[in-house]
């Protein structure tokens, strides 16, 4: 069963938003996207890249973006998925728990530490999670065909779901096909179910992933110096600007 799609980022856990970047930067981000080294579905750490900061900062001041986003937000991660013929993978359903942070420090209710392509990730506490956004920029047309994500509409306000209960309730509430045009980015709660499988068409389906959340995990934990060095730049900007 397939749910039509609902624009409302509070009620449903995501939205579509058309024309977040026009066609020139479109193809200057494909020139830096194809230098960037890819592991097996795409590459993380975007983030370290100037052009990928001056992104996220962009994304935060659109206005569609910047309506649901609190005015402190900064970008805490950028992951490139890369998803075409010769580099094909589907994803299960599940909700993102992970965030990056810089060092470990053992903090009640922080769990999971784990690394992934050298970085540290944990996974917060629900009120933390509840609080991030992903904005994901698409480089290529997303239709039905070339591996759309899914998502199970409603669920970011469920909390932590176990892997029994989301497959069940993907089958109860159905999913909706997310087609996002090139250029368009899907706004995500990350608590929100999702799946995608492999593309069928043999067009490519490249998407920036962006994490945005707040100015600080915790008072005893600290984002990647990447994320922190994306909202100092934010400042740095508002600087130059005045
Ligand atoms: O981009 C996709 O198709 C899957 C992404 C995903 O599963 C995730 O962000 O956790």
């Amino acid at each position: 069963m397939n749910e039509p799609s609902d624009p409302s980022l509070d009620r449903s856990g995501y939205a579509v938003v058309p024309d977040v970047v026009d066609g020139e930067s479109l193809r200057e981000f494909d020139a830096q996207v194809s230098s960037v080294l890819l592991q097996r579905a795409g590459a993380r750490n975007l983030l370290s890249h100037d052009w990928c900061r001056h992104l996220a900062l962009r994304l935060a001041r659109h206005p569609a973006i910047a309506d649901v986003l609190a005015s402190d937000a900064v970008a805490i991660s950028c992951t490139l998925f890369d998803k075409r013929a010769e580099r094909n993978w589907s994803v299960g359903v599940h909700q993102d728990l992970s965030v990056p942070v810089a060092r470990r420090e053992d903090v009640p209710g922080w769990k999971g530490w784990t690394r992934k392509q050298g970085a540290l990730f944990v996974q917060p506490p629900e009120d933390l999670l509840g609080r991030l956004l992903a904005v994901r920029v698409h480089l290529d047309e997303c239709t039905a065909d070339n591996g759309p994500l899914r998502v199970v509409p409603g669920t970011h306000r469920l909390g932590r779901i176990t892997e029994e209960d989301a497959l069940r309730l993907r089958d109860e509430i159905g999913e909706a096909v997310c087609v996002v045009p090139a250029g368009g980015a899907l706004l995500m709660r990350p608590l929100l179910l999702h799946a995608s499988g492999k593309a069928v068409s043999g067009r490519p389906r490249r998407v920036l992933h962006f994490v945005y959340g707040p100015p600080s995990p915790h008072e005893s934990l600290s984002w990647p110096e990447d994320a922190t060095s994306c909202a100092a730049f934010a400042e740095q900007s508002a600087a130059l600007a005045d």
